[in-house]
């Protein structure tokens, strides 16, 4: 196998943390750049180098410097925040992905790597295992910006024959780091609340349905996407991709099998208007036809594991 050398954007989010470790497990310290726009709180184990995705001069001379041959472009504002500063989301999310574009085809990297969301879709599609094509109508500068970058990339390979591959991302629950400015990180603070106060105030309603993805399920996900035969990778917008499905409610009713005193209020604020946009629950068959994805986690087995582990981390 040629030598690989990987740039992750974007290293210190809640996807960038576990991604870099899973992707220096698979092809050496060494050969993983992770980058962002601060420094880490822990020293990584390999190369870092502090980047900005907004400057397209710097990001070319760290592709080139490193000889990059894949990039993973996870940097990005997510739902609630980008509603917060639509011109900042609008901009982070749409030049960011550009300028990876961009220095893709001029530095000759081989494949790229970014992550579209469940926020593509909107009021007008199919709520109930929403299919891989269909009507797509964001509310949200997130969900926009989503949908652009699904067709920039599609573009992209059309035109340039850029090998970029992405998946939907649903909500996405891990305990190694903590998400940022999304709507479905209440599914997320109420383990680590459960575990420090034994309640949690919930911004969304008891009702409120989402697809949801454990995060070691995600991060396979992503590295069996990329080392899939290009072949088999048909679809060159974005992957439907589907873990599970869970309301506030139901995921209190599991927490409390493992501890019964848990206690759960809710006081739904704006991002109940961005949930009740999105799907309850998706269909992947595309993504499990065309390069095999099966999820490994249920509800039950998610809480188990963000019990365990958050519960080190109080
Ligand atoms: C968010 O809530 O904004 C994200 C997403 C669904 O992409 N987690």
């Amino acid at each position: 196998m040629a030598k690989e050398t990987v740039l992750v954007l974007g290293a210190n989010g809640q996807i960038g943390t576990e991604l870099v470790e899973a992707l220096r497990m698979e092809y050496g310290n060494d050969f993983v750049v992770a980058s962002d726009i601060r420094k880490p709180m822990e020293i990584h184990k390999g190369p870092f180098e502090i980047m900005d995705v907004m400057d397209e001069n710097r990001l070319m001379e760290v592709v080139k410097e490193y000889k990059v041959t894949q990039i993973y472009h996870l940097a990005a504002m997510l739902s609630a925040t980008a509603e917060q500063k639509i011109k900042m989301g609008w901009k982070l999310n749409m030049d960011g992905l550009l300028n990876v574009l961009n220095v893709a085809v001029e530095c000759k990297v081989t494949k790229v790597f970014w992550p579209s969301s469940i926020a593509v879709f909107g009021p007008s599609t199919p709520k109930l295992n929403t299919p891989q094509t269909c009507y797509m109508d964001p509310s949200t500068v997130y969900g926009i910006s989503k949908l652009a970058g699904e067709h920039w990339c599609n573009y992209y390979f059309n035109k340039y024959g850029l090998d970029v591959r992405s998946i939907r991302y649903p909500g996405l629950i891990g305990y190694k780091s903590v998400p940022g400015g999304g709507t479905t990180d209440y599914a997320v603070y109420i383990f680590h609340e459960a575990l420090a106060r034994g309640s949690y105030d919930c911004f969304l309603e008891a009702d409120t349905m989402l697809p949801m993805m454990y995060m070691e399920d995600a991060i396979r996900a992503t590295i069996e996407l990329m080392e899939a035969p290009a072949n088999r990778i048909k679809t060159r917008t974005s992957y439907n991709l589907a873990g599970m499905s869970f309301t506030p409610g139901e995921l209190a009713i599991e927490i409390r099998k493992i501890m019964p005193e848990f206690k759960i209020t809710y006081h739904p604020d704006i991002r109940q208007e961005y949930a009740d946009s999105w799907p309850k629950s998706i269909d992947d068959s595309v993504a499990r036809k065309e390069w095999g994805w099966q999820p490994r986690f249920d509800t039950a087995r998610l809480v188990e594991e963000m019990m365990n582990h958050c519960k080190d981390l109080v």
